[in-house]
């Protein structure tokens, strides 16, 4: 903690950076700070891979991220600057914005998932049970004694909010709330948030839907329920990927279901797992076996160079394979 408090009170400009595909929590962390680091005098790149996704777009200080192609066309002090790494740990999960995080002169990681992988190499601020990015980046900045401005507040708040499934999932303890409350008296507004995370969702999600719900397969009776998309569904109704995020949560919501799934083909020859569980299996351990990681019951894993018809039959066969463990053939 010391040494990350230093660094952060010395440098002068910071590379801000979250994983591909960036959720609410990532994204919130990295422009809660760079609005807080920003109005501290301090130079900050907020880099993302490609343009930040649309339903993210309340999120304050948006207008400000900078993608990797707008990067290459400006100069910034890469090799000067700090590279603050958040919801995160391995190096494979940022992307094409890899070289440039790397050629930082130092790196701080504020993650929250389980270690697997290959670890970026940087000073570490990781806590498994933190359940969210945002919390970390709210304990950082209070333990640093820095003001907290009602944007970035309400930035962390959505990352808490949206990390939490809404203070609904297992995560959500009596500190997630006290670290809530803190941010709404700081100027977070909940209904805001909760409206745009929750009740914004672009028409082309219900065409993703339809199809998703069309393609779900049963499994084990009832305890297991798979459905994938391709990137032709995601061409054909003008949605991205990252907008399907919380599909395999919403299968998991049937009732009966131990355990979901949803394959989604994120670039050609690139496959994504999510894998989400009720808690009686720990689809992290699932997810490993595949190369992945995650969370007890929350966790996914990717496939490069397999179509995706072959990427569904093989998490089938481990989703029918974990539930026969858990529950005998
Ligand atoms: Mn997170």
């Amino acid at each position: 903690m010391e040494t990350i408090k230093k660094i952060l009170e010395e440098a002068e400009s910071f590379i801000l950076a979250t994983h591909v595909n960036p959720d609410a929590d990532g994204l919130a962390s990295v422009l809660a700070m760079h609005l807080v680091l920003k109005a501290r005098g301090r130079r900050t790149l907020p880099l993302i891979e490609d343009t930040g996704p649309d339903f993210l777009d309340f999120l304050h200080g948006f207008g400000d991220l900078v993608t990797l192609e707008d990067f290459s066309k400006g100069s910034f002090p890469v090799e000067e600057s700090v590279a603050l790494v958040f919801d995160l740990s391995e190096e494979a999960r940022l992307g094409e914005v890899a070289p440039v995080v790397k050629a930082a002169r130092e790196r701080i990681i504020l993650d929250h998932h389980a270690k697997t992988g290959e670890p970026l190499p940087g000073v570490r601020m990781v806590d498994p049970r933190a359940p969210a990015t945002a919390f970390l980046v709210y304990r950082l900045l209070r333990d640093l004694g820095w003001a907290i401005p009602a944007e970035t507040a309400e930035n962390l708040y959505a990352g808490l909010y949206s990390d939490t499934g809404g203070f609904r999932f297992e995560n959500t303890r009596e500190e997630t709330f006290l670290v809530a409350a803190e941010l709404v008296r700081l100027g977070a507004r909940p209904a805001v948030v909760g409206e745009r995370l929750m009740e914004n969702h672009p028409p082309a999600r219900f065409e993703l839907l339809r199809r998703v719900l069309e393609r779900r397969e049963i499994l084990s009776g009832g305890r297991g329920v798979l459905s994938y998309l391709t990137l032709k569904d995601f061409e054909e109704t003008g949605s991205r990927p990252a907008e399907a995020d919380d599909l395999a949560t919403f299968l998991r919501s049937m009732r009966g279901v131990e355990i979901s799934a949803m394959v989604k083909e994120l670039r050609p020859g690139e496959i994504g797992v999510s894998l989400r569980s009720r808690g009686r299996i720990n689809v992290a351990e699932l997810a490993a076996l595949e190369g992945g990681g995650g969370h007890p019951r929350a966790a996914g894993f990717r496939k490069r160079g397999l179509p995706v018809e072959e990427v569904v039959s093989l998490v089938r066969k481990r989703i029918l394979a974990s539930l026969e463990a858990r529950y005998g053939g």
